[in-house]
Protein backbone atom coordinates (compact mmCIF):
# COMPACT_ATOMS: atom_id res chain seq x y z
CA UNK A 1 0.00 0.00 0.00
CA UNK A 2 2.85 2.35 1.04
CA UNK A 3 5.41 1.53 -1.94
CA UNK A 4 6.72 3.76 -4.10
CA UNK A 5 9.32 4.47 -6.65
CA UNK A 6 12.15 7.49 -6.26
CA UNK A 7 13.79 7.83 -9.47
CA UNK A 8 13.40 4.81 -10.17
CA UNK A 9 14.48 3.51 -6.86
CA UNK A 10 12.16 1.16 -5.61
CA UNK A 11 11.15 1.32 -2.14
CA UNK A 12 8.90 -0.89 0.38
CA UNK A 13 7.62 2.29 2.37
CA UNK A 14 7.60 5.66 1.39
CA UNK A 15 8.31 6.72 4.82
CA UNK A 16 12.41 6.79 5.42
CA UNK A 17 14.62 9.07 7.10
CA UNK A 18 16.28 12.26 5.95
CA UNK A 19 19.94 13.21 6.14
CA UNK A 20 21.36 14.71 9.11
CA UNK A 21 20.13 13.32 12.71
CA UNK A 22 21.09 9.78 13.58
CA UNK A 23 22.92 8.95 10.25
CA UNK A 24 26.77 9.54 11.00
CA UNK A 25 28.25 6.24 11.90
CA UNK A 26 26.88 2.75 10.06
CA UNK A 27 25.97 1.26 12.98
CA UNK A 28 23.47 4.48 12.82
CA UNK A 29 22.37 3.51 9.44
CA UNK A 30 22.21 -0.03 10.38
CA UNK A 31 19.50 1.21 13.03
CA UNK A 32 17.53 2.59 10.35
CA UNK A 33 18.08 -0.55 8.34
CA UNK A 34 16.33 -2.63 10.74
CA UNK A 35 13.25 -0.01 11.11
CA UNK A 36 10.15 0.14 8.60
CA UNK A 37 11.91 3.25 7.43
CA UNK A 38 11.49 2.36 2.95
CA UNK A 39 15.22 3.40 2.29
CA UNK A 40 18.57 4.61 4.35
CA UNK A 41 19.98 7.90 3.99
CA UNK A 42 23.73 8.72 5.13
CA UNK A 43 24.82 11.80 6.50
CA UNK A 44 26.05 13.94 3.71
CA UNK A 45 29.15 13.33 3.73
CA UNK A 46 32.66 15.61 3.06
CA UNK A 47 35.78 14.11 1.17
CA UNK A 48 37.72 13.97 4.16
CA UNK A 49 36.45 13.44 7.62
CA UNK A 50 35.31 16.19 9.75
CA UNK A 51 34.15 17.61 13.13
CA UNK A 52 31.98 20.08 12.13
CA UNK A 53 31.18 23.03 14.37
CA UNK A 54 31.84 23.93 18.16
CA UNK A 55 29.51 23.23 20.40
CA UNK A 56 26.49 23.40 21.37
CA UNK A 57 25.30 23.38 17.74
CA UNK A 58 21.57 22.40 18.02
CA UNK A 59 18.27 22.87 19.52
CA UNK A 60 15.55 20.64 19.50
CA UNK A 61 12.58 19.67 21.43
CA UNK A 62 11.42 23.18 21.73
CA UNK A 63 8.89 23.89 24.17
CA UNK A 64 6.40 26.67 23.68
CA UNK A 65 5.02 26.88 26.89
CA UNK A 66 3.92 23.48 27.39
CA UNK A 67 3.51 22.40 23.34
CA UNK A 68 6.69 20.73 21.75
CA UNK A 69 6.44 22.31 18.34
CA UNK A 70 8.77 19.27 17.16
CA UNK A 71 10.76 22.27 16.06
CA UNK A 72 14.89 22.07 15.78
CA UNK A 73 17.23 24.39 14.84
CA UNK A 74 21.17 22.95 14.12
CA UNK A 75 24.72 24.55 13.10
CA UNK A 76 26.03 20.75 12.73
CA UNK A 77 28.60 22.29 10.27
CA UNK A 78 28.82 19.15 8.39
CA UNK A 79 30.26 16.49 11.01
CA UNK A 80 30.86 13.48 9.05
CA UNK A 81 33.60 10.73 9.08
CA UNK A 82 34.73 11.29 5.00
CA UNK A 83 32.69 9.73 1.55
CA UNK A 84 34.87 6.85 1.85
CA UNK A 85 33.99 5.39 5.45
CA UNK A 86 30.07 5.53 3.78
CA UNK A 87 30.93 3.26 0.81
CA UNK A 88 33.88 0.62 2.10
CA UNK A 89 33.20 -2.87 1.58
CA UNK A 90 32.31 -3.66 5.23
CA UNK A 91 30.02 -1.07 5.50
CA UNK A 92 28.24 -1.65 2.53
CA UNK A 93 28.15 -5.53 3.05
CA UNK A 94 26.64 -4.62 6.47
CA UNK A 95 23.62 -1.87 5.47
CA UNK A 96 22.94 -4.73 2.06
CA UNK A 97 21.55 -7.45 5.03
CA UNK A 98 19.17 -4.78 5.82
CA UNK A 99 17.48 -5.32 2.11
CA UNK A 100 16.15 -1.77 1.84
CA UNK A 101 17.77 0.46 -1.11
CA UNK A 102 20.73 2.77 0.13
CA UNK A 103 21.32 5.99 -0.58
CA UNK A 104 24.60 7.94 0.04
CA UNK A 105 24.38 11.67 0.80
CA UNK A 106 27.22 14.18 -0.63
CA UNK A 107 27.98 17.72 0.33
CA UNK A 108 31.39 18.89 -0.71
CA UNK A 109 32.57 21.80 0.59
CA UNK A 110 33.88 22.59 -3.21
CA UNK A 111 32.85 21.65 -6.85
CA UNK A 112 35.85 19.20 -6.87
CA UNK A 113 35.11 17.49 -3.75
CA UNK A 114 32.07 16.72 -5.27
CA UNK A 115 33.26 15.46 -8.70
CA UNK A 116 36.06 13.39 -6.70
CA UNK A 117 33.61 11.43 -4.50
CA UNK A 118 31.07 10.60 -7.13
CA UNK A 119 34.50 9.40 -8.49
CA UNK A 120 34.77 7.01 -5.99
CA UNK A 121 31.19 6.16 -5.69
CA UNK A 122 31.09 5.02 -8.99
CA UNK A 123 33.84 2.72 -8.69
CA UNK A 124 32.46 0.81 -6.28
CA UNK A 125 29.32 -2.26 -7.14
CA UNK A 126 26.18 -0.93 -7.84
CA UNK A 127 24.17 -3.17 -6.81
CA UNK A 128 25.17 -1.87 -3.23
CA UNK A 129 24.52 1.87 -3.45
CA UNK A 130 21.66 2.59 -5.24
CA UNK A 131 21.30 6.42 -4.99
CA UNK A 132 22.81 9.42 -4.42
CA UNK A 133 21.45 12.49 -2.75
CA UNK A 134 23.76 15.52 -3.69
CA UNK A 135 23.06 17.97 -1.11
CA UNK A 136 23.06 21.48 -2.78
CA UNK A 137 21.79 23.34 0.43
CA UNK A 138 24.12 23.20 3.84
CA UNK A 139 23.00 26.49 5.63
CA UNK A 140 26.01 25.80 7.97
CA UNK A 141 28.90 25.65 6.37
CA UNK A 142 31.44 29.07 7.21
CA UNK A 143 32.17 30.97 4.24
CA UNK A 144 30.09 28.83 1.60
CA UNK A 145 27.04 30.43 0.71
CA UNK A 146 24.35 28.07 -0.70
CA UNK A 147 24.39 26.45 -4.06
CA UNK A 148 20.68 26.43 -4.45
CA UNK A 149 20.35 29.93 -4.12
CA UNK A 150 23.02 31.07 -6.54
CA UNK A 151 21.74 29.74 -9.48
CA UNK A 152 24.87 30.29 -11.65
CA UNK A 153 26.69 28.23 -9.32
CA UNK A 154 23.53 25.56 -9.39
CA UNK A 155 23.71 25.24 -13.46
CA UNK A 156 27.86 25.08 -13.47
CA UNK A 157 27.53 22.04 -10.37
CA UNK A 158 24.84 20.20 -12.11
CA UNK A 159 26.14 20.61 -15.74
CA UNK A 160 29.75 19.32 -14.52
CA UNK A 161 28.27 16.52 -12.14
CA UNK A 162 25.98 15.59 -15.92
CA UNK A 163 29.00 15.60 -17.85
CA UNK A 164 31.04 13.20 -15.30
CA UNK A 165 28.18 11.05 -14.99
CA UNK A 166 27.56 11.07 -19.24
CA UNK A 167 31.32 10.08 -19.40
CA UNK A 168 30.88 6.64 -17.07
CA UNK A 169 30.86 3.94 -18.72
CA UNK A 170 28.79 1.52 -16.65
CA UNK A 171 25.25 2.33 -15.05
CA UNK A 172 25.75 4.81 -12.18
CA UNK A 173 23.44 5.11 -9.25
CA UNK A 174 20.43 7.13 -9.49
CA UNK A 175 21.23 10.58 -8.71
CA UNK A 176 18.56 13.32 -6.66
CA UNK A 177 19.59 16.72 -5.36
CA UNK A 178 18.77 18.25 -2.44
CA UNK A 179 17.39 21.77 -2.98
CA UNK A 180 16.62 24.79 0.00
CA UNK A 181 13.93 26.34 0.54
CA UNK A 182 12.87 28.47 -2.16
CA UNK A 183 10.31 31.99 -0.86
CA UNK A 184 9.58 33.35 -4.23
CA UNK A 185 7.64 31.77 -7.01
CA UNK A 186 10.09 33.21 -9.39
CA UNK A 187 13.00 31.39 -7.83
CA UNK A 188 10.77 27.90 -8.10
CA UNK A 189 10.61 28.70 -11.95
CA UNK A 190 14.37 29.36 -12.14
CA UNK A 191 15.57 26.09 -10.31
CA UNK A 192 13.25 23.97 -12.25
CA UNK A 193 14.48 25.78 -15.39
CA UNK A 194 17.96 24.86 -14.46
CA UNK A 195 17.41 21.11 -13.21
CA UNK A 196 15.42 19.73 -16.41
CA UNK A 197 18.58 21.08 -18.79
CA UNK A 198 20.11 17.82 -16.61
CA UNK A 199 19.47 14.19 -17.57
CA UNK A 200 20.82 13.02 -15.23
CA UNK A 201 18.96 14.55 -12.50
CA UNK A 202 15.84 11.74 -11.49
CA UNK A 203 14.38 13.30 -8.35
CA UNK A 204 14.56 16.76 -6.30
CA UNK A 205 14.36 16.34 -2.68
CA UNK A 206 12.84 19.76 -0.71
CA UNK A 207 13.32 20.89 1.33
CA UNK A 208 16.64 21.52 3.41
CA UNK A 209 16.30 23.71 6.58
CA UNK A 210 15.52 27.29 6.46
CA UNK A 211 18.98 28.81 6.90
CA UNK A 212 19.94 31.32 9.42
CA UNK A 213 17.43 31.24 12.14
CA UNK A 214 18.33 32.04 15.26
CA UNK A 215 17.23 31.35 19.32
CA UNK A 216 18.09 33.69 22.52
CA UNK A 217 18.34 32.22 25.94
CA UNK A 218 16.62 35.61 27.31
CA UNK A 219 18.11 34.97 30.87
CA UNK A 220 21.56 35.67 30.40
CA UNK A 221 21.14 37.55 27.07
CA UNK A 222 23.11 35.56 24.46
CA UNK A 223 22.78 33.39 21.79
CA UNK A 224 21.65 29.63 22.48
CA UNK A 225 24.37 27.56 20.19
CA UNK A 226 28.03 28.45 19.68
CA UNK A 227 28.57 28.60 16.05
CA UNK A 228 28.23 31.31 13.68
CA UNK A 229 27.20 34.28 15.61
CA UNK A 230 24.21 31.46 16.97
CA UNK A 231 22.61 31.14 13.56
CA UNK A 232 21.32 28.10 12.33
CA UNK A 233 19.29 25.69 10.00
CA UNK A 234 15.10 25.98 11.31
CA UNK A 235 13.87 22.36 10.95
CA UNK A 236 10.96 20.28 11.81
CA UNK A 237 7.11 21.54 12.65
CA UNK A 238 8.73 25.48 12.13
CA UNK A 239 8.72 24.75 8.37
CA UNK A 240 6.21 22.10 7.58
CA UNK A 241 4.11 24.41 5.79
CA UNK A 242 7.43 25.87 3.78
CA UNK A 243 8.24 22.12 2.86
CA UNK A 244 4.14 21.93 1.67
CA UNK A 245 5.00 24.93 -1.13
CA UNK A 246 7.69 23.52 -2.26
CA UNK A 247 7.13 20.28 -3.33
CA UNK A 248 3.75 21.69 -4.25
CA UNK A 249 5.45 24.64 -6.47
CA UNK A 250 8.43 22.88 -7.76
CA UNK A 251 5.35 19.63 -8.72
CA UNK A 252 3.77 22.28 -10.51
CA UNK A 253 6.47 23.49 -12.80
CA UNK A 254 7.22 20.16 -13.42
CA UNK A 255 4.41 19.37 -14.88
CA UNK A 256 3.86 22.55 -16.32
CA UNK A 257 7.13 22.29 -18.24
CA UNK A 258 5.81 18.03 -18.97
CA UNK A 259 8.65 16.74 -16.82
CA UNK A 260 6.57 14.36 -14.18
CA UNK A 261 9.50 11.86 -14.94
CA UNK A 262 11.41 13.83 -12.21
CA UNK A 263 10.12 12.71 -8.73
CA UNK A 264 9.69 14.91 -5.88
CA UNK A 265 10.80 13.69 -2.18
CA UNK A 266 9.46 16.01 0.46
CA UNK A 267 11.02 16.51 3.47
CA UNK A 268 10.68 19.08 6.54
CA UNK A 269 8.08 18.71 9.82
CA UNK A 270 6.40 15.34 8.71
CA UNK A 271 5.43 13.80 12.00
CA UNK A 272 2.29 12.01 11.43
CA UNK A 273 1.06 9.87 8.78
CA UNK A 274 -1.23 13.20 8.01
CA UNK A 275 1.79 15.50 7.35
CA UNK A 276 3.16 12.96 5.00
CA UNK A 277 -0.03 12.25 3.40
CA UNK A 278 -0.14 16.24 2.76
CA UNK A 279 2.81 16.27 1.23
CA UNK A 280 2.05 13.38 -0.84
CA UNK A 281 -1.04 15.46 -1.79
CA UNK A 282 1.47 18.17 -3.03
CA UNK A 283 2.83 15.84 -5.12
CA UNK A 284 5.59 13.89 -3.06
CA UNK A 285 6.81 10.34 -3.70
CA UNK A 286 7.93 9.79 -0.62
CA UNK A 287 8.42 11.50 2.95
CA UNK A 288 11.70 11.87 4.90
CA UNK A 289 12.02 12.16 8.60
CA UNK A 290 14.40 14.32 10.09
CA UNK A 291 13.56 16.14 13.07
CA UNK A 292 11.29 13.24 13.82
CA UNK A 293 13.62 11.12 13.85
CA UNK A 294 15.80 12.83 16.38
CA UNK A 295 13.55 12.95 18.51
CA UNK A 296 11.49 9.96 18.81
CA UNK A 297 14.04 7.57 17.56
CA UNK A 298 13.46 5.22 14.61
CA UNK A 299 10.02 3.73 16.01
CA UNK A 300 9.06 7.01 14.47
CA UNK A 301 9.12 5.13 10.41
CA UNK A 302 6.00 2.75 11.69
CA UNK A 303 4.25 5.12 13.67
CA UNK A 304 4.17 7.43 10.31
CA UNK A 305 3.78 4.91 8.57
CA UNK A 306 0.85 3.24 9.96
CA UNK A 307 -0.97 6.65 10.47
CA UNK A 308 -0.74 7.10 7.15
CA UNK A 309 -2.08 3.71 6.19
CA UNK A 310 -4.85 4.20 8.26
CA UNK A 311 -5.98 7.42 6.41
CA UNK A 312 -5.52 6.01 3.07
CA UNK A 313 -8.14 2.92 4.14
CA UNK A 314 -10.39 5.33 5.60
CA UNK A 315 -10.54 7.82 2.56
CA UNK A 316 -10.37 4.21 0.40
CA UNK A 317 -6.92 4.64 -1.52
CA UNK A 318 -5.11 1.43 -2.09
CA UNK A 319 -1.56 3.32 -2.91
CA UNK A 320 -0.04 6.58 -2.67
CA UNK A 321 -0.74 7.09 -6.59
CA UNK A 322 -4.75 6.99 -5.97
CA UNK A 323 -4.27 10.92 -4.41
CA UNK A 324 -0.17 12.37 -5.14
CA UNK A 325 -0.19 15.84 -6.85
CA UNK A 326 -4.23 15.84 -6.90
CA UNK A 327 -4.54 18.72 -4.52
CA UNK A 328 -7.47 20.64 -5.13
CA UNK A 329 -7.66 24.30 -5.15
CA UNK A 330 -9.40 26.30 -2.30
CA UNK A 331 -12.92 25.05 -2.40
CA UNK A 332 -16.34 27.03 -0.47
CA UNK A 333 -16.49 25.58 2.92
CA UNK A 334 -13.46 24.32 3.39
CA UNK A 335 -11.89 25.03 6.95
CA UNK A 336 -8.62 26.58 7.22
CA UNK A 337 -6.69 24.19 8.65
CA UNK A 338 -8.39 20.65 9.15
CA UNK A 339 -9.18 19.81 12.50
CA UNK A 340 -6.63 16.60 12.27
CA UNK A 341 -3.81 18.87 10.93
CA UNK A 342 -3.68 21.23 14.24
CA UNK A 343 -1.73 19.07 15.43
CA UNK A 344 1.80 17.21 14.27
CA UNK A 345 1.42 14.46 16.68
CA UNK A 346 -2.11 13.77 17.26
CA UNK A 347 -0.91 10.95 20.35
CA UNK A 348 0.77 13.58 22.28
CA UNK A 349 -1.83 16.53 21.76
CA UNK A 350 -4.77 13.79 22.43
CA UNK A 351 -2.90 12.79 25.87
CA UNK A 352 -2.64 16.32 26.75
CA UNK A 353 -6.40 17.09 26.36
CA UNK A 354 -7.39 14.10 27.87
CA UNK A 355 -4.86 14.60 31.38
CA UNK A 356 -6.56 18.12 31.26
CA UNK A 357 -10.01 16.64 31.26
CA UNK A 358 -8.78 14.77 34.42
CA UNK A 359 -7.66 17.82 36.33
CA UNK A 360 -10.46 20.24 35.22
CA UNK A 361 -13.51 17.83 35.97
CA UNK A 362 -12.61 16.97 39.82
CA UNK A 363 -12.07 20.91 40.27
CA UNK A 364 -15.64 21.89 38.87
CA UNK A 365 -16.69 18.47 41.27
CA UNK A 366 -15.17 20.38 44.26
CA UNK A 367 -16.68 23.93 43.11
CA UNK A 368 -20.06 22.30 42.81
CA UNK A 369 -20.33 20.58 45.95
CA UNK A 370 -19.26 23.49 48.13
CA UNK A 371 -21.56 26.18 46.46
CA UNK A 372 -24.30 23.51 46.36
CA UNK A 373 -25.64 24.70 49.84
CA UNK A 374 -25.99 28.29 49.01
CA UNK A 375 -27.83 27.60 46.10
CA UNK A 376 -30.41 26.07 47.61
CA UNK A 377 -30.88 28.49 50.38
CA UNK A 378 -31.08 31.52 47.44
CA UNK A 379 -33.68 29.23 45.90
CA UNK A 380 -35.30 29.22 49.06
CA UNK A 381 -35.03 32.88 48.82
CA UNK A 382 -35.93 33.02 45.26
CA UNK A 383 -39.41 31.06 46.16
CA UNK A 384 -40.08 33.25 49.02
CA UNK A 385 -40.07 36.63 46.89
CA UNK A 386 -41.83 35.44 44.13
CA UNK A 387 -44.81 33.64 46.13
CA UNK A 388 -44.84 37.35 47.82
CA UNK A 389 -45.05 39.16 44.89
CA UNK A 390 -48.13 36.86 43.85
CA UNK A 391 -50.12 37.33 46.82
CA UNK A 392 -49.10 41.21 46.44
CA UNK A 393 -50.55 40.81 43.21
CA UNK A 394 -53.55 39.34 44.08
O1 LIG B 1 25.51 19.43 8.95
C1 LIG B 1 24.76 20.43 8.93
O2 LIG B 1 24.99 21.45 9.60
C2 LIG B 1 23.56 20.47 8.11
C3 LIG B 1 23.50 20.06 6.79
BR1 LIG B 1 24.92 19.24 5.91
C4 LIG B 1 22.31 20.27 6.04
O3 LIG B 1 22.18 19.94 4.86
N1 LIG B 1 21.29 20.87 6.66
C5 LIG B 1 21.35 21.28 7.95
O4 LIG B 1 20.37 21.83 8.47
N2 LIG B 1 22.49 21.04 8.65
Amino acid sequence: MLATKVGGISFDCCVYNASGPKTNSIEALIKIGNTAAGAILSKSATLNAQDGNELPRFINKIDLGGNYCNGSMNSEGLPNQGIDYYINDEALSQIKKCNKPYIVSLSGLTLNDNLEMLKRIFNRPLDNINGIELNLACPNIVNKPVIAYDFDQLDEVLNEVSKLINSVKKKTPILGIKLAPYFDPSHFKKAIEIIIKYSVVKYIVTTNTIGNAMFIDAELECAAIAPRNGLGGLGGGYIKHTALANVYMLYKELVSNGRTDIDIVGVGGVHSGLDAFELILCGAKAAQLGTCHWTENGDCFKRVASELKQIMQNKGYNSIEDFRGKLKPYMKGSKQISKMSTTSNPKIQDGKSKSLLFIILPIILIIALIICPYISIDFAGLQNHYLLRIVKNN
